[in-house]
């Protein structure tokens, strides 16, 4: 028998109070809107509909803190939420537009990929990526293309990686594990010595990984305070 780590289990529940105070920040059409860089950010990235909202909620524990829905492409435009004290957030989380949908009409959809694109590649403050993949369909090219792109902050650990493989309360036991072993060796080949990847299933139903996930932005948000201002 393990005997529960009474540590670990502060930590835990610290980093859930810390993460159920995610709260509405602000809504930016234009990079140029954002706030200036100061607070770590964490970007939600995924295809549409791949359940970056959703997370967000499950991981606010607030039902409708971003906006959620069936209808693909329903971010549209980059949100904004503060976490941790209400006085002095330390981080901040932002759920971006989802990349993929053929439905978006075809001008707005190109203004989007580079708004989504600039912003990944250009925002100082971005310092931890959560990338949310349907674990019933893996890694799609624009995924990989996403990657890529990133390649250079990644590698060099500027900007840390967490792939949760989402809607796993929608696949079998073992084609979850199958889905983890596959996204798995797609991180490895982008692991370098100074990378920081991770990767977990995650259902923001079931509530399956959000401890984990939670403990995870907790982490990176300490860490950068930990940091000296640059
Ligand atoms: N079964 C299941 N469905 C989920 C889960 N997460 C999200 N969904 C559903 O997937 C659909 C899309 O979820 P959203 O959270 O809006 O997805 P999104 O990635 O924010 O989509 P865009 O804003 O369009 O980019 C909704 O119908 C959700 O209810 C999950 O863990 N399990
Ligand atoms: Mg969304």
């Amino acid at each position: 028998m393990t005997m529960p780590d009474p540590h670990a289990a502060a930590s835990n529940q610290a980093a859930l109070a810390w993460a159920h105070s995610a709260r509405f920040a602000l809504t930016a059409s234009r990079l140029h809107e954002l706030p200036e860089a100061g607070l770590p950010e964490t970007a939600f990235v995924g295809r549409s509909n791949a359940g970056k909202s959703s997370a967000i909620n499950a991981l606010a524990q607030h039902k409708r803190l971003a906006f959620a829905s069936k209808t693909p492409g329903r971010t549209q435009h980059i949100n904004l939420f503060h976490v941790g004290p209400r006085d002095a957030p330390d981080a901040i989380w932002v759920d971006l537009p989802g990349y993929g949908f053929a439905a978006v009409e075809r001008e707005a959809k190109k203004r989007w990929q580079a708004v989504v694109a600039d912003y990944l590649v250009q925002r100082h403050s971005l310092a931890g990526l959560v990338m949310l993949v349907d674990a019933r369909l893996g890694f799609t090219e624009l995924d990989r293309q996403l990657l890529g792109y990133l390649w250079p902050r990644l590698a060099s650990g500027e900007v840390k990686l967490l792939v949760l493989l989402t809607k796993a309360d929608k696949v079998a036991r073992r084609d979850a594990q199958r889905a983890l072993d596959m996204a798995q060796r797609v991180l490895a080949e982008l692991a370098s010595e100074h990378s920081d990847i991770g990767v977990t299933l995650f259902s923001a139903h079931s509530g399956q990984g959000v401890d984990d996930v939670a403990l995870t932005l907790h982490s990176w948000a300490a860490q950068h305070s930990a940091q000296p201002p640059a």
